[in-house]
């Protein structure tokens, strides 16, 4: 897909917008505004950006827990996705998810999932239903390579592929799962080739360079929407930050991680292929610069200004029925309005 002058620049904002976001949530987790478990994507941001924006924007999203900038790509406010890293009730999810759990109906993400590949199944299941009722829509499943090794990566490439369905698995393969670094944890080290076990198509890519994943999930998709079935991706990538921010990153050295910042993809894309080719001007970066650190600062501002969900909402949007009414600090908890059929939520 040719991308005009204003598309490719979009690429680098977004980019931008997914570090800083990144940054500043780390910042605010340091602050103690963010609680429970915070795992950035400084680094990766090439993937979900090269890659959302070769999907229509109906397409189904669903994602592991280092989501945020899946989120951001996707075009869901950023204010929301801070409120809920905050808990917030103004968040994606009202507060109840955190860092983890970003999800939005409406622009048809389903989710970051905490379980390592729980939601592989999820992906061929969402499939399965966009084929049944004829919709049109494809379904791109993000992974990372330690997921690779889980049983659930083996179903689910099974069943996509026996049932040639329209899903492509994106392996974000960042070369660490957690500590353990991709050599101590894959018996396959080049993650693409493990989908040959169910005769599979997959590809690999350089997961720094935007364009080139924008290319491959562009073939990719036109490939699953004309019928010819699911695929791999592995976008070969680096994580900046530890695993999560609870994560001292021993395990990793200094010099590989400075050696992999050599490689930045924003720096690549701004040097090779805006400056490059004249599309931006070094005055129009820095006006890039300004606007994303605004929009930033505008959605801490909204998550701290930002209420907590009150607390009789607690039973609220859950599958399961409490067992009675109890208190908590004083306060009546009722149980959620789905089971008494009085509510909205559900
Ligand atoms: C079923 C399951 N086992 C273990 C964990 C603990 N855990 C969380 S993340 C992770 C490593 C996943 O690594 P990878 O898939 O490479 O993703 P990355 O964090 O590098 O993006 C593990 C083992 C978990 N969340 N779920």
């Amino acid at each position: 897909m040719e991308m005009n002058k204003d598309e490719l620049i979009s690429l680098y904002r977004q980019m931008l917008l997914i570090r800083t976001f990144e940054d500043k949530s780390a910042e605010m987790y340091a602050k103690a505004k963010i609680a429970g478990f915070l795992h950035l994507y400084n680094g990766q941001e090439a993937i979900a950006v090269g890659a959302l924006s070769a999907l229509h924007s109906d397409d189904e999203l669903v994602t592991h827990y280092r989501d945020h900038g899946y989120a951001l790509a996707r075009g869901i406010d950023s204010r929301f996705v801070m409120a809920e890293l905050y808990g917030r009730e103004t968040g994606t999810t009202g507060g109840r998810g955190g860092s983890m759990h970003i999800a939005s109906v409406e622009k048809h993400f389903w989710g970051g999932y905490a379980i390592v590949g729980g939601h592989l199944p999820l992906a061929v299941g969402l499939a399965y239903a966009n084929v049944h009722h004829n919709t049109g829509r494809i379904v791109l499943c993000v992974l990372g390579d330690g997921s690779t090794n889980i049983g659930t990566f083996h179903a689910a490439l099974n069943w996509a592929q026996l049932w040639h369905l329209p899903v492509i698995f994106l392996v974000e393969n960042n070369m660490w799962a957690m500590g353990t670094a991709i050599s101590i944890h894959s018996s396959v080290i080049e993650i693409y080739k493990k989908a040959a076990a169910h005769e599979m198509y997959a590809e690999r890519v350089d997961g720094k360079d935007v364009l080139a994943v924008h290319d491959a999930v562009c073939k990719l998709a036109e490939r699953a929407r004309s019928g010819e079935g699911p695929s791999l991706l592995e976008a070969v990538t680096y994580r900046y930050r530890g695993h999560s921010m609870a994560d001292s990153d021993v395990q990793r050295s200094k010099e590989e991680i400075n050696e992999q910042k050599q490689r930045d993809p924003l720096t690549m894309y701004l040097t090779n292929v805006l400056l490059k080719r004249n599309l931006l001007t070094d005055e129009q970066e820095s006006q890039i610069h300004h606007e994303v650190e605004a929009e930033v600062d505008e959605a801490v501002a909204f998550a701290d200004a930002s209420a907590e969900p009150a607390l009789d909402t607690l039973y609220d949007k859950i599958y399961a029925q409490p067992v009675a009414n109890m208190q908590i600090d004083g306060s009546l908890i009722r149980p959620a309005a789905l089971y008494t059929g009085n509510g909205t939520h559900g």
